[in-house]
Order: C-alpha cells, then sequence, then structure tokens
C-alpha cells in the first residue's frame, strides 16, 4: 500500500532550486526572503520547503507530504510546502544546518544526528529508556512537559523549534552475524548516527561503533566494512538492508523519534491565522503518524519474512535475553547526566517521571 522506491533513485535536487522558493504577493516577486511573505494586505502567499531524511514511500516523507497537502487545505493555498526527500540537500547533518539558518522552513529531524550542536538531545540514544508499551510512548511524545517544553528550549537557542516528537518503531538490530547476548557485540562494527551517547552505548556492549550517514550504510554492509545497524523494520526493509544482512534481531531497545521542526524565526513571524494553522495542523498529524508508523512497520515485516530471494533469519529476543542488554544501557544514563550537565539532567529526570505516570494511566 505504501509507495516504494529504489534505493538512490530520489530526484536530485540542485540547491539553487531551492534556494529560488520565496513567499510572495506575486510568484514573481523576487524581492522577497525565503519563506518571507512580501506586501502587506493580509493575504500574502508563502512558498516553503519541508525537507526529510528519507525517501519517496518511506514515513518521513510521507508524514510531510501529508502536513503540506493539510496546510494547504487549511489555508485555502496560501501556503504552500515542497517537500525533499533525503539527498539532494546534502547529509543529515546538513539538513540540521539548514533549518537553523532559514534555507528550509520546515525538517524532519532524527535527534541522532543533533547530538553534537544539542548535546541534551542525545537523551533519544538512551536504550531501554522508553516503555515497552506503544500507547504510553505515544502519550509521552505528544504530552511530555520535559520534551515539548525543556528539551525544546535548548533547540530553540539554534533557532529551529519542535512542534512535534513522534516515533518511527521499535529499533531492531541487524547483522552479517547472530545478536541475542552483548557479548555477540564483542568487536562488532556497528554503524550509528552521530552522537558520542550512542558510541558509547555500542561500547558498553564490546562493540566498535562507527558513525555514518544512512547513505552509505547499504553499500558498507554490503562490502563487509560494517557488520550491523539498528533501525525500525520499516527503514530495514525498505532500504533494503535485510538484503545484505543474514539477521534481524526485533530487540525494541529504543524507540526512534522524529522531530518535526521549524525555523524559530520564520515561525514566530507568521501572521497569527497562519501559525494558527501550523499548530493545528501538527495536532491532526499525531495519530496519522502514529498509524501510519504501525502500518509500515507490521507490513514490512512480513515482507523480510517472506523474502525467499533474500534470506533474513528474523529472532526475537526473550525478556530474559533484553534483561542482560538493559543491564549495560541503563548506566548510559549516568554517562548522559555527566555529559550534558544539571539542565539536561533535570529534562531526563523529569522524562523518567512522566514514562512512570504514563505508565500507571494504563
Ligand atoms: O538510520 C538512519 O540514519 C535513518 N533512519 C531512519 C529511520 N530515518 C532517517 C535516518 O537518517
Amino acid at each position: 500500500m505504501f509507495k516504494k522506491k529504489g534505493l538512490l533513485t530520489s530526484t536530485v535536487l540542485s540547491l539553487g532550486l531551492v534556494m529560488a522558493a520565496c513567499g510572495s504577493d506575486e510568484e514573481t516577486d523576487a524581492g522577497a526572503d525565503n519563506g518571507e511573505a512580501s506586501g502587506g494586505d493580509g493575504e500574502e502567499t508563502y512558498e516553503l520547503r519541508f525537507a526529510t531524511e528519507e525517501y519517496e514511500g518511506q514515513l518521513q516523507y510521507e508524514y510531510a507530504q501529508e502536513f503540506a497537502d493539510l496546510l494547504e487545505e487549511k489555508t485555502d493555498g496560501r501556503i504552500t510546502t515542497s517537500v525533499y526527500e533525503f539527498g539532494g540537500l546534502g547529509s543529515e547533518v546538513d539538513q540540521f544546518e539548514m533549518i537553523q539558518n532559514g534555507g528550509v522552513e520546515f525538517a524532519i529531524v532524527s535527534p541522532g544526528f543533533t547530538g553534537t550542536t544539542v548535546h541534551e538531545g542525545q537523551l533519544f540514544a538512551l536504550q531501554f529508556l522508553f516503555s515497552d508499551d506503544e500507547d504510553v510512548n505515544y502519550e509521552v511524545l505528544n504530552e511530555s512537559e520535559a520534551l515539548n517544553e525543556d528539551l525544546a528550549a535548548k533547540y530553540e537557542e539554534y533557532n529551529v523549534k519542535p512542534l512535534a516528537f513522534w516515533s518511527e518503531g521499535g529499533m531492531q538490530w541487524t547483522g552479517h552475524t547472530e545478536l541475542r547476548q552483548p557479548s555477540d557485540f564483542e568487536g562488532f562494527r556497528m554503524r550509528t548516527q552521530e552522537s558520542s551517547l550512542i558510541l558509547r552505548s555500542y561500547e558498553q556492549y564490546g562493540a566498535d561503533p562507527t558513525p555514518l550517514s544512512w547513505a552509505e550504510l547499504y553499500s558498507s554492509l554490503q562490502l563487509g566494512n560494517i557488520d550491523g545497524q539498528e533501525n525500525p523494520i520499516f527503514f530495514i526493509e525498505d532500504a533494503n538492508f535485510h538484503e545484505v544482512q543474514e539477521h534481524m534481531t526485533v530487540s525494541d531497545h529504543n524507540i526512534y523519534v522524529a522531530m518535526t521542526t521549524v525555523n524559530t524565526d520564520f515561525y514566530n513571524e507568521l501572521p497569527d491565522d497562519l501559525r494558527a494553522a501550523v499548530d493545528e495542523t501538527v495536532e491532526e498529524m499525531r495519530p496519522v503518524a502514529q498509524d501510519m508508523q504501525i502500518e509500515m512497520n507490521e507490513e514490512l515485516l512480513t515482507a523480510i519474512e517472506e523474502d525467499d530471494e533474500n534470506p533474513t533469519e528474523v529472532y526475537t529476543l526473550t525478556e530474559d535475553e533484553r534483561d542482560a542488554f538493559r543491564e549495560l544501557a541503563i548506566p548510559m544514563q549516568d554517562y548522559y547526566r555527566d555529559e550534558v550537565g544539571e539542565e539536561g539532567a533535570a529534562i531526563l529526570d523529569k522524562l523518567l517521571e512522566e514514562i512512570e505516570a504514563a505508565e500507571g494511566n494504563q
């Protein structure tokens, strides 16, 4: 049901084309700044850009496209938004820079690529932090003060406003070899996103982690330069990693959290009615994103299991096996506290309380 595209066949955008997009009273108004309308009759129109880290058919892109359509509808066409697939705007880290400097107005950002800037965002790399109950996590991501206010304020220092935190699904491991207990990671060349906490977490298991853009991951796995990686199931299948990995471990050692972000200056300067339309769109997209990720992850698990041409052995960890990893992962919360200092530690502590309270509510 979800449209699929072959790997690396995405539209390659030139930066020049992207930078040509601007808001204006008339399409030909060349004087307006990016995303900013000129003129003052109250009926300005805006042509915006939305960067994603994934391809058409994958979650972030499909989310962004639905977001764009909804926003256009709500504003009677005054806001139109072009959604960009991963690749044309550079690496994930480059895209995070673009949302900071207004090169794009909206972006989906994975916190795993912001760890060297917003250190507190590394809390999403803490394994076994969130609940095993998807409903609890949905409630926490939507309602947490620790995330939506305290952590969001840390991103706002860089001119980036997180509008929503949402899950792309449980994180699973794939490898050339089986991964069932921490000792299986001994010397394992693990691909990670760019955050010292992620690297450190895998070193705890004895692995040899390497940060890499996902653009280079398939070939690295195929060539054997990297032994394995972590991602939600839909992404493992859609990016074809299962083709070049013999084993997949359903570990649910974390959830993959994505952030819907807007450039803060742009957001603050929007007319009130249009800003309200953006806020409404964000709210209405919450259940849409949750349904999409559940459906995609379920559907593509079956696809991996039934792919006889590229057989991948799928193994689900028992609770005892998960506990062995959990024991090594929990001390990373202290590492995080030491790394990010008092304010970051307070964010983690508040989040832990919120997760516990939400678990009690279920
Ligand atoms: O592994 C990664 O880096 C990529 N994974 C997902 C689920 N989305 C984009 C991200 O860059």
